[in-house]
């Protein structure tokens, strides 16, 4: 039996698999396909443990899936552009292209030591014009179906960066990446119009059981719908006088109707149009506008949390409510945010408590319009009607958020009060009656806002003319390259290049200026996977055939903290695309798998600050990429964290070696030509041969569930019980040890592919690969043990133990028992005889 030596056997199957191209899809439409997809990664550097992890995962699933039958697509890519490449270009004095495609090198030289099945062959990288082209291709279909526009609106400005940042890139008020304090900037900014599909974005959750629930739940939040109520106030001064006719309407968005009388108070966003018009010149102006400016430092999403300080100021008018007629002052306060609703809210302080903490600082009354139903027990008791309950202020300690009963509300008192409520629908439908009032959806979705004033993204392709205005960049001059002597370091933007803004408009011909800002990058990895269906089509970003070939991806393996935007613009485009005709599906994944952490041996995330980084390399250079990759299936489930563990690894690296042993011990013995006779074989032999059935089925489902840590664990087993077939010195059964040895191999295929390789190669005597094999079978009716032991009692007590087949009949039960129970039987009738099937005969006698 020769050695196992991991280097050289990983050295020998990667030169081969290369050169026989076994990972090239081999598309037959009579197989059923699968699509294993793991998020591409951005190529930093090189690959870390996370990456290892989530490509082991879907490099098993993808290899047993190809074994089980499937026609598999499994590609890789990178998502190449982003800021981290400039920034590094500034830090090393290179170009980002250079950087990036660099790590993109070394990352690659990793994957293909760590023996990943990809097929190469369709290998993207977003950053290469025949991706990005495609990109703005779909831009601009996106733009012809109205799903682009450009809007003015105020954005976070990092000074640092010298770019704009998405919302979810402030946090804590600071920029993400190096942590100063962004400023507003009022911008012209291209945006997608995702909101288009915020309903079905919502709707279609519902359609993906495979999704994990949080995940979902995730992406309802973040869709975040609202059923609610436009209100209309009017303003006025400070004697009750309306301001400027009808123009002086003030409507808000609230899904709390029916607390209308309970409205104090009348809030304006600091953004809000027409705000300033309104103190312009009064003596209110300077407070106002004060608060205008603090507002600017904080992040829309961290003011509309309501967790900070709430600050406000008055603006000397006031609103008239539509409903109870009461006249309240208007205030400007920053934890109202511009782009929901309306940016205007009608306070109600005594039922939602960012209005009851505005109150409190601010000295405005809480007047109580609900009462809980603890409340309304204790007046009954009392005596008092709620008719006459009269109360003009609180002393609660927080607002009454929940549902109750309305109180000091006209008409409606009495009724139900809550979202959704009896209450809530009579305002409602009161209101509009009236005029003053409909019913309305919000959502928290906005549009998606894709400029970026950097340089390493995708051009947005669009010339600016002063007689044509924005024009589309004609699709045969796509695409808009980007140019690649930048000089970054000196601070150079796209904005100051002039060899690339300087252009022609294509309407009319006159000098032009050519589109600046480039896509944020999200866009490139929102249909990556499609590209992937036909990755070297150079009519179209992928062929309808292709897609519906291919898609949806049936297996999507990634980080947890993608589980929002990423896969929220993924599917928005997969959406829109279809919308275009381009491919059939709704949805472009179906069973996302998120990943846990792989944490450092005292559970810590590992970072490169931290100094705690167990690179990959570490592992495959003394043990092996099989090693590796073992270790990481078996340590925990795919989607729970985990600690990394030495001992786990040398553990690994045991079995290997061990199976490996055992695997040619049978092999050796093997007879290729028999055919497994159970007649023919010992108990110990048989044992084993229920032993492969039990371990095939419990691996098969294992697979189908993704837990491959208990599908190792029980290949583990069907080698402690091949072992033990081996030590117990009997003549090795042929049939059974080709069998057996066989089975190994090829259940440890996906997991271990150079071990499993090497064994199928050399001990086995294949020409073939083990990938290219197919999954052994197995039938559960072959674990049944033939015999059973049963109990046998006379008159109810235990009197001795009979062997019986498993399937026996009663007669055959009854004829057993009879047999052993002699002695208990003598001069004795029986009577009749208590068959348990499988456990037990009671014999009754006389
Ligand atoms: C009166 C009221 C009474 C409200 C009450 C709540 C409770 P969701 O459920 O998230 O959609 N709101 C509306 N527009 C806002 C804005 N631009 N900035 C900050 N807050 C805003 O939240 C809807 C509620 O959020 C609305 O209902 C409104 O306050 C507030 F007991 O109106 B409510
Ligand atoms: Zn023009």
């Amino acid at each position: 039996i020769p050695a196992y030596d991991a280097a050289a056997i990983e050295t020998k199957w990667i030169e081969a698999w290369d050169r026989d191209n076994v990972f090239a899809v081999d598309t037959d439409p009579n197989k059923p396909k699968k699509y294993v997809l793991e998020m591409f990664p951005y190529p930093s550097g090189d690959l870390h443990m996370g990456h290892a992890r989530n490509y082991t995962i879907g490099d098993a699933m993808a290899r047993q899936a190809r074994m089980r039958g499937f026609d598999v697509l499994h590609p890789i890519g990178f998502d190449a552009f982003g800021l981290p490449a400039e920034n590094a270009a500034i830090k090393h004095n290179t170009q980002a292209g250079a950087w990036t495609y660099k790590n993109m090198d070394q990352a690659l030289a990793t994957m293909k030591r760590m023996g990943f099945s990809y097929d190469m062959d369709r290998l993207v990288k977003t950053c290469s014009p025949d991706y990005y082209r495609w990109g703005q291709w779909i831009f601009e279909k996106m733009w012809e179906r109205g799903l682009v526009y450009r809007k003015k609106s105020p954005v976070n400005w990092c000074p640092t960066c010298k770019t704009v940042l998405a919302n979810e890139q402030v946090t804590e008020g600071k920029c993400w990446r190096c942590g100063s304090e962004p400023e507003k900037r009022d911008l012209e900014q291209w945006y997608f119009k995702i909101t288009d599909y915020a309903q079905e974005l919502l709707d279609d959750l519902e359609k993906l059981p495979g999704w994990p629930e949080r995940v979902k739940q995730m992406q309802a939040n973040w869709i975040g719908r609202s059923e609610g109520a436009e209100v209309d106030f009017t303003l006025c001064d400070a004697d009750g006088e309306p301001i400027c006719g009808d123009e002086g309407k003030i409507t808000v968005f609230t899904t709390r109707a029916d607390t209308l009388f309970g409205c104090t108070f009348f809030l304006l966003a600091p953004e809000y149009e027409g705000l300033h018009d309104l103190v312009a010149g009064t003596e209110y102006e300077h407070d106002v506008m004060a608060i205008v400016e603090g507002a600017k430092k904080i992040s829309a999403v961290e003011r509309a949390q309501g967790t900070l300080e709430k600050h406000g100021a008055f603006t000397g008018r006031y609103v008239v409510n539509p409903v109870s007629g009461a006249k309240v002052p208007v205030w400007v306060a920053d934890y109202v945010v511009a782009d929901y609703g309306t940016g205007a809210v009608m306070a109600v302080p005594c039922g939602d408590q960012r209005d009851f903490e505005f109150a409190r600082k601010y000295d405005l009354p809480i007047v109580p319009i609900i009462l809980m139903d603890d409340e309304l027990a204790a007046l009954e008791e009392s005596g008092e009607s709620i008719d006459t309950y009269h109360a003009e202020t609180v002393d609660w300690d927080c607002a009454h958020a929940a549902e109750g009963t309305l109180v000091q509300s006209g008409k409606y008192t009495g009724m139900r009060g809550g979202k959704h409520s009896e209450g809530e629908a009579a305002i409602v439908a009161d209101l509009e009656a009236a005029g003053t009032g409909r019913r309305k959806v919000e959502f928290r979705l906005r549009d998606w806002l894709i400029s970026r004033q950097r340089y390493w993204g995708n051009p947005i392709p669009a010339i600016h003319c002063e007689h044509c205005g924005i024009v589309p960049v004609p699709e045969d001059q796509l695409p808009v390259m980007l140019p690649d002597n930048l000089d970054l370091g000196a601070g150079e933007t796209l904005a100051e290049c002039a060899e690339f803004y300087e252009t022609t408009c294509p309407v009319c011909g006159r000098p032009a200026r050519r589109e600046t800002d480039t896509m944020d990058t999200f866009t490139c990895s929102s249909w990556y996977y499609l590209r992937y269906c036909d990755p070297h089509n150079e009519e179209l970003p992928f062929s309808k055939d292709a897609a519906d070939r291919w898609m949806p991806v049936d297996n999507y393996i990634g980080g947890i903290e993608h589980a929002i935007l990423h896969l929220l613009y993924s599917r928005f485009f997969t959406k829109a695309l279809r919308d275009m005709g381009m491919l059939d599906v709704d949805e472009p994944f179906t069973n996302p798998l998120c990943q846990g952490m792989v944490k450092d041996e005292n559970g810590e995330t590992m970072s490169k600050s931290k100094g705690n980084v167990v690179p990959p390399s570490s592992v495959i250079e003394p043990y092996g990429a099989d090693t590796m990759r073992l270790a990481i299936l078996f340590i925990a489930p795919p989607e729970k964290d985990f600690d990394w563990d030495p001992d786990a690894v040398a553990g690994a690296n045991r079995f290997l070696k061990r199976a490996w042993r055992i695997v040619w011990t049978l092999a050796n013995a093997a007879d290729a030509s028999a055919k497994v006779d159970k007649g023919a074989l010992s108990p110990v032999a048989m044992k084993l041969y229920r032993e492969r059935h039990r371990t095939i089925a419990k691996c098969t489902e294992d697979f189908d569930r993704q837990q491959f840590n208990t599908a190792i664990s029980a290949i583990m087993e069907l080698v402690n019980a091949a072992s033990a077939y081996i030590n117990a010195g009997e003549e090795l059964d042929g049939a059974l040890s080709q069998l057996v040895a066989t089975d190994i191999v090829s259940v440890m295929a996906p997991i271990c592919p150079f071990w499993a390789d090497e064994l199928w190669h050399a001990a086995l005597g294949h020409d073939s690969y083990a990938y290219t094999a197919s999954w052994p079978e197995f039938d559960l009716a072959e674990t049944v043990e033939d015999e059973v032991e049963i109990a046998v009692q006379v008159l109810g007590k235990m009197r001795a133990h009979a062997m019986v087949p498993t399937n026996a009949t009663t007669e055959q039960m009854q004829e057993a028992a009879v047999a052993v129970a002699g002695k208990w039987l003598e001069g004795k009738q029986i009577v009749k005889a208590i068959c348990v099937p499988g456990k037990l005969v009671n014999l009754v006698v006389k």
